[in-house]
């Protein structure tokens, strides 16, 4: 049975929209996972630790065969495919690819932590996923309704479309 999820993408490293363009063909490339859609790209300044470069951040859906855990092994896998380091908490990273919500299913364990449990915080997660899920809930609440809610500011769209990631 195939699942919508829905990933988080961001980096400050390098060339991050690179990392993120790649990342997702490599998903989109495999038979168990597809890409479905992708927000625009979206420069952002740093939230939690903001000592370090803006981030540019965006969000997809994808349709999968994979479980939840298997999704986010994927993830893991291509972070460490593009040589993040994991140093501190909320620092600079190369790609970061978190999963933001499978389905709807809550799963806490661990390893893994469904819906992402910080979304509805972060202004950087929520205005990209507007683009492609503004009907998408969380908590009772649609993205839309999050988005309103949040603050955007510095948050600016670095692409014309969603179709950055075919490209590069
Ligand atoms: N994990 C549990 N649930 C999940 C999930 N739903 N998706 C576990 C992904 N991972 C999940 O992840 C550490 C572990 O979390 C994983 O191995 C997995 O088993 P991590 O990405 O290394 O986490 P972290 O960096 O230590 O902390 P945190 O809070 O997860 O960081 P984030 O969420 O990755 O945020 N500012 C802007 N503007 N844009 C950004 O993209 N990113 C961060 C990092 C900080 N500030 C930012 C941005
Ligand atoms: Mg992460």
């Amino acid at each position: 049975m195939r699942a919508r999820a829905y990933l988080g993408l961001g980096g400050n490293i390098g060339d991050p929209a690179a990392n993120m363009a790649a990342a997702l063909r490599r998903i989109d490339a495999r038979d168990d996972t597809a890409v479905a859609a992708v927000s625009r790209l979206y420069r952002t300044p740093p939230w939690g630790k903001t000592d370090q470069p803006d981030f540019v951040n965006a969000c997809a859906a994808v349709d999968t065969t994979l479980s939840p855990p298997e999704l986010l092994a994927l993830c893991l896998a291509t972070e460490r495919a593009f040589k993040r380091e994991r140093r501190e908490r909320w620092g600079p990273r190369t790609l970061d690819l978190d999963v933001l919500d499978y389905a709807g299913m809550p799963h806490a364990d661990e390893t893994l932590t469904l819906p992402h449990p910080r979304v509805t915080e972060r202004a950087f997660v929520l205005v990209p996923l507007g683009d492609i899920a503004p009907e998408l809930t969380f908590d009772g609440r649609s993205v839309a309704d999050w988005i309103a809610a949040a603050d955007p500011e510095g948050i600016t769209p670095a692409s014309a479309d969603g179709q950055w990631w075919r490209e590069r």
